[in-house]
């Protein structure tokens, strides 16, 4: 086999990716959820009466990485949770838990019905707002791979490396990570490109893809991302 150059980026536990084969056609960034509702004022999260500066701080630095990774020609995928408007999708008891907190899914709101496909809440907020040629996966759940063509997607495109970033960190993002991580894609956690409703989850979430070796994958930031990036 011939030598192949390795290029890998600054992360935790180990530079990333184990195999130092970093390149566009391979690796993915995935933008976990940057929707009204998650971030915006009078959606779901601000309805539950959440810090939402806390969801929004990710923004810049994803809007950084973003710029970046379009610019190398990476492949780019936006996910967004969402159900249909007939509720046919909708656990019982994730609407019940919901209604029992004053932030029914499904129940009406200042930004449209509350987590609902089509909605003015459910949308990717405009300043990550995806472009023609990125793919947008609308999932009913956490995980992005449940019930969605998620896995089809990346493998149809040959993807092995996926970095991670979006809302929330120890929800949405940590779910995804591990349905990726079991389905043997080499993940990466981009910190500053993530945020929880609660600090404290945050930083667990992120201290525990780091355990066991890297038990997840690999955590890393926007800054160390794009210096390091081919
Ligand atoms: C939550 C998400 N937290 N996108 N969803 O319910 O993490």
């Amino acid at each position: 086999m011939k030598d192949q150059l390795q290029i890998t980026v600054a992360s935790e536990p180990y530079p990333w990716p184990y195999n130092g084969d970093l390149r566009p056609e391979n690796t993915t960034l995935i933008i976990i959820d940057m929707q009204t509702d998650f971030c915006g004022e009078g959606g779901y999260v601000d309805a539950m009466g959440y810090d939402l500066s806390l969801t929004r701080a990710p923004i810049g630095p994803i809007k950084a990485v973003l710029g970046v990774m379009r610019a190398k020609g990476y492949h780019i995928i936006h996910t967004r949770e969402g159900h249909r408007p007939d509720l046919s999708d909708l656990p019982r008891n994730k609407r019940w838990r919901s209604q029992r907190i004053g932030a029914g899914i499904g129940d009406p709101g200042p930004c449209g019905r509350i987590l609902i496909r089509g909605e003015a809440g459910w949308d990717i907020i405009e300043e990550l707002y995806p472009v023609p040629g990125e793919s947008i996966i609308d999932k009913p759940g956490k995980g992005s791979f449940c019930a969605t063509d998620l896995e089809l997607i990346l493998r149809t495109k040959g993807i092995e490396n996926i970095i991670l970033a979006g809302i929330t960190t120890d929800v949405c993002v940590s779910t995804t990570m591990r349905e990726a991580n079991d389905r043997g894609f080499e993940c990466l956690i981009l910190e500053d490109c993530c945020g929880a409703t609660d600090p404290g989850n945050h930083a667990a979430a992120i201290h525990m893809v780091k355990m066991q070796g890297g038990v997840f994958g690999a955590v890393s930031n926007s800054r160390d991302l794009i210096e390091g990036l081919p």
